[in-house]
């Protein structure tokens, strides 16, 4: 049977790439694929999102939570501009992601056409791996196959681009000929595992270290009980970077939780007592919450030699496979007679875990607000099995890092390099419809759900039917605090500005009651004494939910413990006029105080 190119591509990425799902927004520059959907609907879904953005998310979310590649798909020009802030969003948290974007027609390219933009420049650097044109039909099986096999071998996103006339060509094999290219599918990981002097080297600092940091990142996700393993060997504790919060439960008594600002103060207290630090699939960037340069002597494991050694002065860095890696060093670690740091530790983790718990339940400073840590404190103590979450960035992005704990087979994601606005809820509409079984939360702030969240609600609205008869919940929680209160803390905190209130506050929107206009329920707390049985019914809801609190803004989202500069600076902005300074110093002498008075 004759098929044109687009029918061959959707055949091809369906069969021999596993693609079940497609996440785009139409155009006339991908007319011709989507023809193509005639006749592969019922096997490719065309995931229809409110904007190219949202598509982009989504398969950065489908990648991050399955492990499988993403695709998302826009017409030319500002289709394909759309789409660039997820797509950065896969390239800096390493997603395989393909982006399937329209051209105008070859015969007027560079003609300065209607919507001409040049698409090979704008997506070399997000899509430097791999960013190709089908220039003729006997192209299309090379570049759909590397810009699949690229973007599972460099976990990145790549780019395929086809031209109008193309996506309409009948599609033809290469000829069999010089200058012809014949590609095949699949892609395997190899083990990779670092060569024995170095395991050696890094066995000896190991071994030689009385109080072991470990930290990990998402890298680590293959080697969960080897961390395991490793951690008791050495008697130390683990620290887990943002991207890694799902990697170990943090129920575990030796897990010290986040690192940095949105971090717990027993991971701080490990980084600024250790004499070793073991980094494990990790890039957290920030060096000040790692020991001191020459504090520690470190090791590192990275399956990527381009990215190791990058981050601390560490002795022994071995390229590898986590757990490969690992499952080498474990029989040459000698286990730790001496448990003290270890001990230290865990009596800090304890700790920490009741300090939170009495932070949640302070008082708001005002009434008709809550307590951000207690709608999260609560969502805990009711957190459903085999939780999907994801968050947004903003404050919440804290209160979920401390206080919702990772549990044994939960599933966390966000933009953790990025650290872009808006994926929270274009996540956890690719988390349910990847797994409609499981229930669903994605947490952000009132600044990211007017910037996108309100159009990615009405795709929650269009797809809810995806879920019909599978888990039900699927709460979307939004933090009513009319700030983009982050951002107002680091004016504050970081650079010691007041408050800038005309680039800070938010305008009023009725959450949960848009969210019932869209036939879901909305729920809207707005003391502390609700959230319990808010979440309660919401977790039981039969329909998607908006739980709106409206939170207060002055809880500052302190990290694990204020630095001197920082508290300077925030003295400062309090001195120089911050409209709000008695209520803030009021809730933030509240939070450090259940730090002197926990034992
Ligand atoms: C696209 C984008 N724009 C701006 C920022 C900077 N930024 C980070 S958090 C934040 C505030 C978010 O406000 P909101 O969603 O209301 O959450 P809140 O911090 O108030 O809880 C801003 C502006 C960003 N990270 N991404
Ligand atoms: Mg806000």
């Amino acid at each position: 049977m004759s098929q044109n190119v687009s029918q061959y591509l959707l055949k091809r990425v369906n069969e021999e790439w596993g693609v079940s799902r497609i996440y785009g927004y139409p155009g006339d520059g991908i007319n011709g694929l989507l023809g193509a959907f005639h006749e592969f609907g019922d096997k490719i879904a065309f995931t229809q999102t409110r904007h190219e953005e949202i598509a982009a998310f989504a398969a950065t979310a489908h990648a991050k939570y399955t492990g499988d590649v993403g695709v998302c798909m826009a017409t030319s020009g500002p289709g394909a501009i759309h789409l660039l802030n997820g797509l950065y969003d896969a390239k800096l948290d390493h997603q395989p992601v393909v982006a399937i974007i329209g051209q105008q027609k070859r015969m007027s390219l560079g003609a300065n056409y209607q919507q001409e933009v040049d698409l090979q420049v704008l997506f070399k650097d997000v899509c430097a791996e791999f960013v190709q044109y089908v220039m003729t039909p006997e192209q299309t099986q090379l570049v759909i196959d590397r810009a699949f096999r690229v973007a599972l071998a460099t976990r990145s996103p790549t780019c395929i681009i086809l031209p109008a006339d193309v996506q309409e060509s009948p599609y033809s094999e290469p000829p069999r000929m010089h200058g012809a290219v014949f590609t095949s599918t699949g892609v395997t990981r190899p083990h990779v595992t670092p060569r024995n002097e170095d395991i050696a080297r890094a066995t000896e600092v190991l071994n030689a270290g009385k109080k072991v940091a470990i930290l990990i990142g998402q890298g680590a996700k293959n080697a969960a009980e080897e961390v395991k393993e490793v951690a008791d060997l050495l008697g130390g504790g683990v620290a887990k970077a943002l991207n890694g919060k799902d990697v170990l439960p943090d129920d575990l008594p030796f897990v010290t939780g986040g690192i940095g600002l949105l971090g717990t103060k027993p991971s701080n207290e490990m980084m600024e007592n250790c004499d070793t630090l073991l980094m494990i699939g990790t890039g957290f960037p920030y060096a000040e919450w790692l020991p001191k340069p020459g504090q520690a002597r470190g090791v590192q494991i990275d399956i990527d030699g381009r990215l190791i050694g990058n981050r601390y002065p560490t002795e022994v860095n071995l390229v590898g496979d986590s757990r490969d890696t690992l499952q080498a060093l474990i029989p040459q670690l000698q286990r730790k007679a001496d448990r003290s740091f270890r001990e230290m530790l865990e009596g800090e983790i304890d700790r920490w875990w009741r300090i939170l718990g009495e932070r949640a339940m302070d008082d708001a400073s005002e009434d008709g607000m809550v307590n951000p840590q207690r709608v999260f404190h609560e969502l805990d103590q009711q957190c459903p099995d085999q939780l999907i979450t994801a968050s947004d960035s903003g404050s919440a992005t804290n209160w979920w890092a401390r206080h919702l704990k990772a549990r044994e087979g939960s599933k966390f994601a966000l933009s953790g390099t990025l650290a872009t606005m808006c994926p929270g809820l274009p996540y956890a509409l690719a988390a349910k419809l990847a797994y409609p079984d499981r229930p669903v939360i994605a947490c952000m702030g009132d600044g990211a759900f007017q910037m996108l969240g309100i159009n990615t609600l009405i795709d929650v609205a269009k797809y809810q039917h995806e879920w019909q008869g599978r888990n039900p919940t699927f709460v979307v929680l939004v933090l009513n605090n009319h700030d983009l209160n982050q951002v107002t803390w680091e004016q504050r905190v970081l650079a010691g500005d007041p408050k800038l209130e005309v680039s800070q506050e938010l305008p009023d929107f009725a959450y949960a009651s848009y969210a019932e206009s869209l036939g879901m329920r909305g729920i809207r707390v707005t003391s502390g004494d609700q959230v319990a049985d808010a979440w309660r019914e919401a977790l039981a809801s039969d329909r998607p939910v908006l739980f709106e609190a409206v939170t207060d803004p002055e809880v500052p989202p302190l990290p694990p413990h204020i630095r001197f500069e920082q508290a300077k600076s925030m003295l400062g902005a309090m001195a120089s006029g911050d409209e709000n300074r008695g209520r803030i110093i009021k809730e933030s002498i509240k939070g450090k105080l259940h730090e002197f008075t926990t034992r």
